[in-house]
């Protein structure tokens, strides 16, 4: 342009968010743990991990709560969803959130305190060294669960070693829900086709990655009940777990 100048183009004010780990901690109704279990995580992760909460519209508030935390702790990020359709939908819409924002690896983990926010370096470090796949394990040496009933443990090891026992392999907790899997994990799986919403989402997920060859490495954990809010588990989780089972092995996968 001649006798004249060009505009510079105008900066963006964009604050870049680097992820290399990504906590998606879904919630439902658990306005009386999000804060403490927020600030907990605060204390474990490392500079460059966020957390990401995956809240389907909880009638107690907690996508309110989650929203004024996050204005306050910047590697807080909140993903609000219309309506409770499970675990599994949340965490695939969290998986894909992460995914996009270029994290590394991924992990799942309860809202409740069942999961010991002091074990997620333990699980970060298990997939540094290797594993694509890590499970905080109830049911491998050194692992356990707390304050539980004598029902909640049936239910629990004998689904574990039903799935174990029909889908022949040889992971001892199949059910828990504290895990990282790392990025190719998520991108091998074919998330879009993944469709149990319950314990079956933990049993289809690692069987998924079992058998695409991936490596699962399984790392003890204690989990103990939750102390604050309500359980989310019903009849209809544990039977959806109790049918989906033969039809992974039949479809595999
Ligand atoms: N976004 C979302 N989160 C959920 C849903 N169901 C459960 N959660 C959350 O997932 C985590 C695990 O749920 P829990 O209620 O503890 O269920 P559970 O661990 O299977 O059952 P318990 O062992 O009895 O506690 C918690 O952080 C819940 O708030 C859901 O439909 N949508
Ligand atoms: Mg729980």
């Amino acid at each position: 342009m001649i006798g004249g100048f060009e505009r510079p183009p105008r900066r963006r004010s964009v604050k870049i968010l680097v992820v290399r780990a990504c906590i998606c901690l879904p919630t439902y109704d658990e306005a009386e743990n999000l804060e403490r279990m927020l600030r907990a995580l605060a204390g474990v992760i490392g500079p460059d991990d966020s957390v990401l909460v995956i809240d389907d519209n909880s009638p107690d508030g907690t996508g309110r709560i989650a929203e004024e935390i996050a204005m306050q702790l910047n590697f807080v990020r909140v993903l609000h969803r219309e309506r409770k359709e499970g675990l599994g939908p949340a965490y695939l819409a969290g998986f894909s959130w992460a995914l996009d924002a270029g994290a590394e690896l991924v992990l799942e983990m309860d809202c409740d305190f069942s999961h010991d926010p002091a074990d997620v370096p333990r699980l970060i470090a298990a997939a540094e060294e290797g594993a694509d796949l890590v499970l905080g394990s109830r049911y491998v040496p050194g692992g356990g669960v707390r304050n539980w009933s004598f029902l909640r443990r049936f239910i629990s090891t004998g689904g574990s070693t039903y799935a174990r026992v029909l889908l022949g392999v040889g992971i001892r907790d199949l059910t828990g829900g504290f895990k990282c899997y790392r990025r190719a994990v998520l991108e091998g799986i074919d998330l879009g086709t993944i469709d149990a919403r319950g314990y079956a989402f933990q049993i289809q997920t690692t069987y998924r990655t079992l058998r695409r060859g991936f490596r699962v490495v399984e790392i003890p954990i204690t989990f103990a009940d939750r102390e604050l809010g309500g359980s989310k588990m019903s009849k209809a989780i544990v039977l959806e777990a109790v049918w989906k089972v033969p039809v992974l092995r039949l479809r595999r996968g």
